[in-house]
């Protein structure tokens, strides 16, 4: 098959997805490894568990996916990733701010950057979590140090003029003619590189007494992927072939429990960053070689998104874990992680159903009518889907950036943390910003007014999407 001469936002960021992984490969072989072992996992699974595997998505686009995470420093800087990820169809999802989802010194706030349509979601899911510091909250930066991190940030150039000016004409062209594509392709890929140029010594660490994230954020002139994340069918499986493979793994799997009822949402775990040899300049000049630790390898299982009802009994799922296990905890010093995931699937076994039909008849997950267009009659042709979850959750994000800190910094509780919300995330990226729930709740209306049509029924008496069927999973 000859390449194509035209490439579609699409195809641009499955490229780039493929290249930015090479890449990752290349400079962190630790990555590979975590690639070897989620692609033995997913084939073990698919083996054992048949078209049920594939439940929650293609084994073709499971294998395919990635997320990736990027950090920058500023305003500017944030909308100028947009404009490169608008240019492969990515639209910024969700708000997550992780200054307060975080006992450790996190001065961000965050978008995710996915594809929002279906099909498009089909063809190539991936997302890249963006965190912006907050260089204007003084329970972390004070004036001086704002001001200072203001110069730096301001006097840096992130991304060219030359890869600017080709995703913008992806974005309104809706692609690019191949060599512009290629080279759009090369100079993205290069943006998110390791820089080799020395790191100013004494502004790093200085910015890393207050926050490592911050350091690695505001410390250096360029920007880098911090983790590039598969996605596993069996995430408790891949966590076991790891460490049987001595790479150790942070203490907890993110997220909801492993238990016997159908997955929601996100879980996820990574391996600690690793050490990396870089270059200082120190303050008489000098360049000398030490090592940073700043990326490493995360691994995520996804599940169905939940609704705003589900993801509420999420939220008051996860503080009744966190409670019991503090109070378990206080009474027996010796509680460990295995006990605590025995909480943990108790009060899920009281918060959520164990079945799919369940979920969907209680209003706490997403379903869409499919139907399978020869079956007749026509009222038994739709089948209950679930609608797969597509975003983060503030919490893990917090958990995954903590868990791979090398210190905890500096947050002064005593000043008053500045207000950031949706609106001035979208106010800094010069985009409309998405609701995650708004988009699922359009998906299913979709789908629910597609199949009203085909049965000839209003809309509203197919709420209950198992009704057309009575499989029960
Ligand atoms: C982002 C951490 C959050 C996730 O998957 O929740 C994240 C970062 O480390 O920059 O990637
Ligand atoms: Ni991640």
């Amino acid at each position: 098959m000859s390449a194509p001469t035209f490439l579609e936002p699409w195809q641009l960021r499955a490229a780039f997805a493929r290249s930015l992984s090479d890449m990752y490969g290349k400079e962190v072989p630790a990555y590979t490894t975590l690639l070897d072992v989620s692609h033995e996992v997913n084939a073990d699974f698919v083996a054992k568990h048949g078209a049920d595997a594939e439940r929650l998505g293609s084994i073709a686009r499971v294998t395919a996916e990635r997320h990736g995470a990027i950090r920058v420093g500023t305003p500017t800087e944030m909308s100028q990733v947009a404009r490169i990820f608008g240019a492969m169809g990515m639209q910024p999802v969700g708000f997550y701010d992780l200054r307060d989802a975080s006992s450790s010194s996190v001065p961000v706030i965050s978008t995710a950057f996915r594809p929002i349509e279906r099909a498009e979601l089909a063809r190539n899911p991936f997302r890249v979590f963006t965190s912006m510091l907050v260089t204007a909250d003084r329970r972390f930066f004070t004036a001086d140090l704002e001001r200072r991190l203001e110069n730096f940030l301001g006097a840096r150039t992130l991304f060219g003029p030359e890869l600017l000016a080709l995703a913008d004409r992806a974005e309104t062209e809706g692609g690019l003619p191949e060599d512009q594509a290629a080279e759009f392709l090369r100079l993205a890929t290069e943006a998110f590189e390791l820089s080799g140029e020395p790191v100013d010594q004494a502004w790093y660490r200085e910015l890393e007494a207050v926050s490592a994230v911050a350091a690695d954020i505001g410390g250096i002139a360029s920007t880098h992927i911090n983790h590039l994340t598969p996605r596993v069918l069996d995430i408790d499986d891949l966590y076991a072939r790891m460490e049987a493979r001595g790479i150790t793994m942070i203490d907890a799997i993110q997220g909801p429990p492993r238990w016997e009822g159908p997955d929601v949402l996100l879980r996820q775990t990574s391996f600690r960053a690793l050490a990396e040899p870089r270059t200082f300049r120190t303050a008489d000049g000098e360049i000398v070689s030490d090592s940073l630790r700043v990326r490493f390898g995360e691994v995520e299982a996804r599940g169905i998104a939940l609704t705003r009802e589900g993801r509420a009994a999420y939220d008051a799922a996860v503080i009744a874990i966190d409670e019991a296990a503090a109070a378990a905890r206080a009474e027996d010093p010796g509680f460990t992680e295995a006990q605590r995931q025995e909480i943990a699937r108790a009060v899920w076994q009281k918060t959520f159903p164990t079945t799919e039909a369940e979920l969907a008849a209680q209003g706490l997950g997403w379903f869409t009518y499919e139907s399978s267009s020869l079956v007749e009659p026509v009222e038994t042709r739709f089948r209950r889907e679930p609608v797969v979850y597509e975003d983060f959750l503030p919490r893990s994000a917090a958990g995954i950036f903590q868990s791979n800190l090398t210190s905890d910094g500096a947050k002064d509780a005593s000043q008053e943390g500045i207000n950031r919300d949706a609106d001035w995330m979208s106010g800094a990226l010069g985009r409309e910003l998405n609701d995650p729930f708004d988009l699922y709740a359009d998906q299913v209306a979709r789908s629910l007014a597609a199949a009203a049509e085909t049965l000839g029924v209003e809309p509203a008496t197919l709420t209950t999407p198992n009704r057309t069927t009575g499989a029960s999973r």
